[in-house]
């Protein structure tokens, strides 16, 4: 297996107000204690300054887990952090155009919000799509028509890139959005914002680690339940 595809398994997006209670940085700390395999600092209201400082301390707290720290939207600060990866959308700069600033081994992950969108993501110069949302979310109030599960499932087939589904994936339909064949799940608020981030992270890694050892290869075919 792709070391990408295990690191996608759960996927932290941060938001600076949902996380305020505990803070950016102790909600990773606690996550990545909890079993989090990917951290992507997303704050679309600070100077590109700010998220420089903010992603360093990210990646020294991060230093030694193996979990890397992906940047939103930013090249300029993903490239001055030293992050791992950058993740962009359907409306920021263009994948190819992101690959050839960040050269390549850095991770560039795409948003693909419809079936099209994913059959478009190029394997040679995008290493992961996110895939979403899957459901109506108030996390991102200005979010694309949801998937549903199956348009995930659609969206899953119509590439063979490492794929996590993101938007209102919770504890509750975790499993449901796990059989659509994506790698991993993608979540917000279900870590961030709860009360107990490091517990809601272990939670939801334990329901990905049991759905992947009752599916040992990836599902070709895929049921509604
Ligand atoms: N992209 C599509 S939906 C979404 C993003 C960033 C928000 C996901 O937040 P939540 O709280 O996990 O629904
Ligand atoms: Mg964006």
């Amino acid at each position: 297996m792709e070391l990408i595809r295990e690191q996608l398994r759960l996927y932290l997006v941060t938001d600076p107000d949902l996380c305020a209670a505990a803070g950016v940085l102790d909600t990773v700390h606690a996550a990545v204690q909890g079993g989090v395999t990917m951290v992507q600092l997303r704050d679309k209201l600070v100077t590109t300054a700010a998220r420089i400082e903010m992603g360093r301390a990210l990646l020294q707290l991060l230093d030694g887990s193996g979990v890397p720290l992906i940047v939103n939207d930013d090249i300029d600060a993903a490239m001055a952090i030293g992050a791992h990866g950058v993740h962009v959308g359907q409306s920021d700069m263009r994948p190819h155009e992101v690959r050839a600033r960040v050269g390549p081994t850095m991770i560039v992950g795409w948003s693909c919000e419809t079936v099209a969108h994913a059959a478009a993501a190029d394997p040679h110069v995008v290493d992961y799509v996110g895939l979403g949302p899957v459901f109506p979310t108030t996390t991102k109030p200005d979010h694309a028509e949801a998937l549903g599960l199956h348009g995930l499932a659609a969206a899953r087939t119509a590439t063979t890139l490492p794929s996590v589904a993101i938007g209102g994936v919770q504890l509750a339909n975790g499993a449901d959005v796990l059989a659509s064949g994506v790698d991993g799940l993608a979540v917000i608020s279900a870590i961030c914002g709860q009360p107990h981030p490091g517990r809601a992270a272990r939670t939801l890694a334990d329901l990905v680690m049991r759905t992947r050892t009752q599916s040992s290869s990836p599902r070709t075919t895929w049921r509604p339940t």
